[in-house]
């Protein structure tokens, strides 16, 4: 397809315009189809973006190596660029978009020289539906244009969507040197924009993503009376035949991914429990006009940790992974099969690591460090179709109404297992004041303590105050509203080894969450929120002791006591002086329920 039968002129013109400042030796656009596809793939492999994997073993399968400086979302170089600091808010970084243009600007100019620059038209949900977005993307690494035509849907039909005159994000990426120094994601809500130069990786190069179905759509969703969510969105059909759909949001690396597909624990299957996955990361929540909260997924493919996943732990992502997927910052083996820390079978002699290095077990650096085989946020990229438990939604353009929705983190202590909101409001303030243990999905501050309202933090593309009003806004919109939930898979005993099982026997938590959307059981009511009592929980088949089951449950005043210092500091002196009311009142209902228990 050539530049010129492109209809829409403002992207016609864009195009140039982009090609001017970085002055590449040629323009390609991304028809999407197999054949295009097919071509890319092979200059990867020739000019080393891509490495074939065994296709015996991997059929359709790639390994990519990321630059050993590059291999996770950089929060400290992605900033908001609205006219004023305010809109932008307390959380995030802020630049003038004037200054940002002109510093990115520097940075592109010339930066495509002798290469070919990539224009992929692509659509965030099923191209045509009123729900969905389009953006270009333009970018001169062939990894992203691999990666993008997995993750969404890609090609010359979204051009046809867009026709002459269509709304798009314009979507800037570009390589350059690689450099952090060198290295800007940028958003421009209020010009639809987003110009990211200087990483090939993940949420800062696949800008349909992160910059895109969460900063710039969190924008738009505001002002258009919706939500974009960092989210996934699955559905749990029940012995009777019930499917209820539920949404969560966890921070980067705290287990969207698994919970999506879980396969339930032998018991529950007997039961006739099973689950369908519809998004593992994005969830777009409008109120419909039943008065309910409806979700699609706008992504088409999962961009998902390699680490840890195994088929016990995640037998379905293990089948996504099986064909047409690309490998990132894992272990190479010699006979081009891949490896991971907490992968199946037995740990290889040898490979060659993530930053390209001989690797066998138990390396180690100068600092008598254990060196690793994959990176902690090594990743794979496959298409979500290919996912056994996936659902057949994911093609419906208004999606799925949503009966629950669930807030968690990774906390070694103080939050339990789960318990519910009392209302709409109470559940926002949990939201609010959710926080986790930092994950290697960033490069900075790893296993630090960090509040992170609705798992946001780094993606809200405005004010998070601001954010926090137009949930309760949203709320009031409502009837019914979803639940709210709190969970943590992830307390840990006094030796530091998790009180529970998690991955699969989660089902057992999720049966408790959609009893009480369809009012199936009675909760016991404390401090913090409704609860299971101790025989509420369905543990067949499971060999969990009485006192762990307490310790997971336990509400320990103290510690709570202090938590709640925690939070008000955050909420105070971390979110500013524009921080909704109704979560303060909510925060001092809630200390005070304590103080009287
Ligand atoms: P992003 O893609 O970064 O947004 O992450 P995610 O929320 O989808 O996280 P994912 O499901 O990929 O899980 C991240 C890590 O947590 C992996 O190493 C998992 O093995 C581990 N994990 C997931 N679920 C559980 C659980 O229930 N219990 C425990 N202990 N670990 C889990
Ligand atoms: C996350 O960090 O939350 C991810 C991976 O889902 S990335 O696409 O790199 O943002
Ligand atoms: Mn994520």
């Amino acid at each position: 397809m050539k530049l010129d039968e492109i209809k829409h002129e403002g992207l016609r013109r864009w195009i140039w315009q982009m090609a001017a400042m970085c002055e590449p030796k040629d323009i390609v656009i991304v028809d999407g189809s197999d054949a295009q596809r097919e071509e890319i793939i092979q200059l990867a492999l020739r000019n080393g973006d891509l490495i074939k994997l065994n296709q015996d073993k991997h059929p359709g399968c790639y390994y990519h190596r990321s630059n050993s400086g590059d291999v996770a979302r950089t929060e400290q170089l992605t900033f908001i660029c609205t006219q004023d600091k305010y809109q932008a808010g307390p959380t995030n970084n802020w630049m003038s978009p004037q200054e940002a243009r002109d510093r990115a600007t520097g940075i592109f100019s010339r930066s495509m020289r002798n290469r070919v620059m990539y224009v992929i038209p692509f659509s965030m949900g099923p191209i045509g539906s009123q729900f969905s977005k389009i953006g270009v993307q333009i970018t001169d690494s062939l990894y992203v244009v691999i990666n993008m035509m997995i993750m969404t849907r890609a090609g010359s039909a979204v051009l046809d969507a867009l026709g002459y005159k269509g709304e798009f994000t314009r979507c800037m990426h570009g390589l350059a040197s690689l450099d952090p120094e060198r290295r800007l994601i940028l958003h421009f809500p209020q010009d639809n924009e987003i110009w990211s130069v200087g990483s090939g990786y993940g949420g800062n190069a696949l800008l349909g993503k992160k910059c895109l179905a969460l900063r710039i759509a969190s924008y738009q969703a505001r002002q258009e009376g919706w939500l974009a969510e960092h989210m996934l969105l699955m559905g749990i059909e029940s012995p009777s035949g019930q499917i209820t759909y539920i949404a969560a949001a966890f921070p980067s690396a705290c287990g969207k991914t698994n919970l999506a597909m879980l396969i339930p624990p032998e018991g529950f299957k007997a039961k006739g429990y099973r689950i369908f996955t519809i998004g593992d990361d994005i969830t777009w929540l409008r109120v419909n006009t039943d008065g309910q909260l409806w979700g699609i997924n706008p992504e088409a493919g999962m961009f998902g940790v390699a680490p840890g996943t195994n088929t016990q732990s995640n037998p379905n992502a293990m089948a996504t992974i099986g064909k047409n997927t690309i490998f990132t910052n894992t272990l190479l083996k010699p006979d081009y099969t891949v490896w991971w820390e907490g992968c199946d079978g037995e740990t290889p002699a040898s490979g060659v690591n993530w930053q390209g290095l001989p690797w066998y077990p138990g390396l180690r650096d100068a600092d008598n460090k254990l060196i690793l085989g994959a990176h902690p946020n090594s990743r794979f990229t496959a298409p979500l179709s290919q996912c056994p438990s996936v659902s057949r939604r994911i093609e419906q353009p208004q999606g799925v109404p949503i009966s629950a929705i669930i807030f968690g983190g990774r906390r070694a202590t103080v939050t339990p297992l789960v318990y519910e909101a009392f209302n709409w409001e109470h559940g926002v303030y949990i939201g609010a004041t959710t926080s986790s243990e930092v994950t290697a999905a960033q490069t900075q501050g790893i296993g630090d303590l960090r509040f992170d309202p609705m798992a946001m933090l780094p993606f809200c593309g405005y004010n998070l105050a601001d954010y926090l009003s137009h949930w309760l806004r949203t709320g009031e919109r409502l009837n019914p509203a979803p639940k709210i939930f709190h969970v943590n898979w992830f307390r840990k005993d006094e030796n530091g080894n998790f009180l529970w099982p998690g991955y699969g026997d989660n089902l057992r938590v999720l049966e408790w969450i959609i009893s009480r959307c369809n009012n199936k059981i009675e909760a016991q009511k404390t401090a913090i929120g409704f609860m299971p009592g101790p025989n509420d929980l369905d543990l067949t088949g499971l060999n969990i002791d009485p006192e762990t089951m307490e310790k997971l449950l336990k509400i320990d005043k103290d510690l709570w006591l202090e938590e709640m210092d925690k939070r008000e500091k955050f909420l105070k002196e971390k979110l500013g002086n524009t921080v909704p009311v109704e979560i303060f009142q909510q925060h001092l209902l809630l200390k005070n329920r304590l103080n009287k228990n």
